[in-house]
């Protein structure tokens, strides 16, 4: 593979395993709309969403891609990209309005309408429990930073798994708890939007623990495919400098490794643990917590975007606030090459490199890419196409990326595509598109775009063999 390859090179080049399984992933406030709808309760998202300065544009899900009303049209969308796969999230707060209690069985039931729509269309639904919409009644109770939430979590998923436990195989507790922990929490640039190093801490020790007080509900409810999908961001330092090592050292261990190791070795990383404690913001571990959260995983979902570079210094004042705790003595270079819409650079290197490790850290635990994409300026031209060139080019390297890793050993199961659709990309709004298929705000229009195609004739080429 050179830089130069076309993309019929590159999709000649691709083989996968027999039962590799092809998806693409959305998540609730993303796509679903109908935020007043069938008694569904306000999210943290709704809230952050709603307050001026903290979205793009003032942008909101409140309509999103109207997915609630049109997924027979989706799920008809997924059937013709050949999908073999969905993953998408659960609303708990359309489930459980005031976030426990009482339940809301209209909310149940969308999700058993939507599941039906896809068995019948012959793709497997891969549910996320806890895609960051908070219901707001927690929040006000002191969200996840409160130890109880993680109880409340469980007792959540005990909800929905008894609902839909007799027509869902694969389960998953959190996307992306890093986001939810730290983003959320230390820099303010996700609901809840607090910039508190000692609530990002505890967020980040509840969300573990609730994942791990429902491993234990979804197993006393017979799931046998069960596994978290954490986000994963290499770390690499400017120069071999102590300090920029140290600074490398210090970001990973927040980023990556902090939710890895406890999961699935049952311990934090002591580095980390000791970061965390003189920032004052120690993780407050009780006996017999770890134990919960490293309960066995069938996969692990893996999310994988770019790399970072980084340097010991200052931060910038003109740099928005770090995600990191103690990280204001952290610089993120900005990266070298092209990037997406994002800002993010573009590296199926590091994509390669990073299964490798994560085969090494977790031998023998099977790894599911959940979510890997780009963003870019796609418009519909006057003959209704997309060509997004950029993405086809992304889309098939990152493919690339991960049959070379699994060539070298690592036990990669499945790619789902991050998105199937364009969507709200939370703080960014509606500003930024990551769809295999574009969405016209305006008018609920979908369109395919080239990428979708190309998604499309790799699954063709695989299921035929
Ligand atoms: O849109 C998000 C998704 O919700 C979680 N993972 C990253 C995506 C792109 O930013």
């Amino acid at each position: 593979m050179t830089t130069t390859d076309s993309p019929e090179d590159l999709l000649a080049g691709l083989t996968f395993p027999p039962g590799f399984v092809f998806g693409a992933a959305t998540a609730a406030y993303q796509i679903e709309g109908a935020a007043d709808e069938d008694g569904r309760g306000r999210s943290i998202w709704d809230t952050y969403s709603h307050t001026p300065g903290r979205t793009f544009g003032g942008h909101t899900g409140d309509v999103a891609c109207d997915h609630y009303h049109r997924y027979r049209d989706d799920v008809a969308l997924m059937r013709e990209l050949g999908l073999s796969a969905y993953r998408f999230s659960v609303s708990w707060p359309r489930v459980l309005p005031e976030g426990a209690g009482r339940v809301e069985q209209r909310g149940l039931d969308f999700y058993r309408r939507l599941v039906d729509e896809l068995l019948e269309a012959g793709i497997d639904p891969w549910l996320t429990l806890y895609h960051w919409d908070l219901p707001q009644a927690l929040q006000d109770r002191g969200g996840w930073a409160d130890r109880d939430t993680a109880a409340r979590f469980a007792d959540y998923s005990a909800v929905v798994v008894d609902a839909l436990g007799d027509r869902v195989r694969h389960w998953s507790t959190l996307n992306e708890p890093m986001c939810s922990s730290l983003i959320g929490h230390m820099a303010g640039a996700h609901a809840p939007g607090l910039q508190d190093p000692v609530a990002a801490s505890r967020a980040v020790h509840h969300l573990l623990l609730g994942h791990g007080l429902a491993a234990g509900r979804l197993r006393a409810a017979g799931v046998e495919s069960f596994g978290i999908t954490l986000n994963f961001t290499p770390m690499s330092p400017a120069t071999d400098s102590p300090a920029d090592l140290d600074a490398a050292r210090r970001l990973d261990g927040q980023q990556n490794r902090m939710f890895l190791d406890p999961v699935v070795s049952g311990a934090y990383p002591a580095d980390v643990v000791d970061d965390l404690a003189a920032a004052g913001a120690p993780l407050p571990v009780q006996d017999g917590d770890l134990e919960i959260i490293a309960a066995p995983l069938d996969w692990l979902g893996v999310n994988y975007y770019f790399e970072q570079t980084v340097r010991a210094g200052a931060r910038p004042a003109d740099k928005p606030p770090t995600s990191f705790i103690g990280g204001e003595n952290v610089v993120e270079l900005d990266p070298e090459g092209p990037t997406t819409t994002m800002g993010w650079g573009i590296s199926p290197r590091a994509f390669t490199d990073l299964l490798l490790w994560l085969g090494a850290k977790a031998p023998g635990l099977p790894l599911m890419i959940t979510e890997n994409g780009s963003a870019w300026d796609d418009v519909v031209d006057a003959e209704g196409a997309v060509h997004d060139p950029e993405r086809v080019d992304f889309l098939l390297r990152h493919l690339a990326a991960m049959t070379a890793a699994i060539e070298r050993g690592a036990d990669v199961r499945g790619y789902f595509a991050w998105s199937l659709m364009d969507n709200f990309e939370w703080a960014r709004g509606y500003a930024q598109r990551f769809g295999l298929v574009h969405v016209d705000y305006d008018t609920q229009r979908r369109t395919v775009k080239d990428s979708g195609r190309v998604y499309a004739e790799v699954l063709r080429r695989h299921r035929e063999g």
